[in-house]
């Protein structure tokens, strides 16, 4: 089912209060713009129109290796966008998709549970398409890229299409725990996989080489006693180089 809509706070929200009235797995919502577009740890997602703002709805039946749908999600996208625009993607850990060092995209998964029981994932994907980096915020403008900023004209709802496509091979995979392959994927999609990087967690400085996820989507990093530090989403990254 795909909902498509001219103005909404946030697909999110819709697609959480749609999971609810029970709508059935892969139901879609699309919206033009959103008004109150959300990123993580409460973080606005600037959502004009002209970009792709959409929402997946999975009802995985555990939630077994849900940590890594964020992951699946961003290798998707990536995968579609350099196939539509013909331009390299990488993913910045743990949910940001690059065209350099600008960010194109962003994922935002959110899962719903009565009580202990999973009912839903939501799969939240915004990423610049036909919207232009200069009509951002100022604080924006130089960190964000479109793809119409870098000249490749795509329709948003056909990189939807693709997305979708590349999703659902690999939610398959997902389904019957098979993570490798995932994990691969990710490590040759991903900015930090063979960078030093210093890693600051609660109490905690460290410096190592990223060398790949977990199955719960943790950052792995090598440092130099021969161990390995897992990286978790709250934790903060600087890279050397
Ligand atoms: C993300 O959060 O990157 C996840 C964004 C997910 C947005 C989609 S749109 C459809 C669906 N419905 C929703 O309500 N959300 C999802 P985070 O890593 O927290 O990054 C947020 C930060 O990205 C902000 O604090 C800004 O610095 C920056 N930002 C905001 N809007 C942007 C944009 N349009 N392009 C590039 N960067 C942006």
């Amino acid at each position: 089912m795909l909902c498509v809509f001219d103005k909404v706070s946030s697909t999110n929200d819709l697609a959480k209060r749609l999971a609810g009235t029970g709508a059935p797995e892969g139901t879609v919502v699309v919206s033009r713009k959103q008004s109150m577009g959300k990123g993580r740890f409460g973080r606005r997602w600037i959502s004009p129109s002209g970009g792709l703002w959409a929402s997946l709805l999975l009802r995985p039946k555990t939630s077994q290796n849900i940590a890594l749908l964020p992951i699946l999600a961003g290798i998707a996208t990536a995968k579609a966008v350099e196939e539509v625009a013909l331009v390299k993607v990488k993913l910045k850990w743990p949910n940001d998709l690059l065209i350099g060092n600008r960010k194109l995209g962003g994922v935002l998964v959110e899962s719903c549970y009565s009580g202990t029981q999973l009912r839903g994932a939501i799969v939240g994907l915004g990423i610049n398409v036909r919207n232009s980096s200069l009509d951002l915020p100022k604080r924006l403008k130089t960190r964000a890229v479109s793809l119409r900023d870098i000249g490749r004209e795509v329709a948003e709802l056909d990189l939807l299409q693709h997305i979708l496509d590349h999703v659902g091979s690999r939610y398959e995979l997902f389904r019957t725990g098979k993570i490798e392959f995932l994990q691969r994927e990710w490590r040759q999609l991903s900015s930090e996989v063979g960078k030093r990087l210093l890693v600051k967690t609660s109490g905690n400085i460290c410096e190592g080489l990223a060398t790949g996820i977990d199955s719960d989507g943790a950052l792995l990093v090598k440092i130099s006693t021969g161990s390995t530090v897992r990286v978790l989403s709250s934790d903060q990254l600087a890279h050397f180089q």
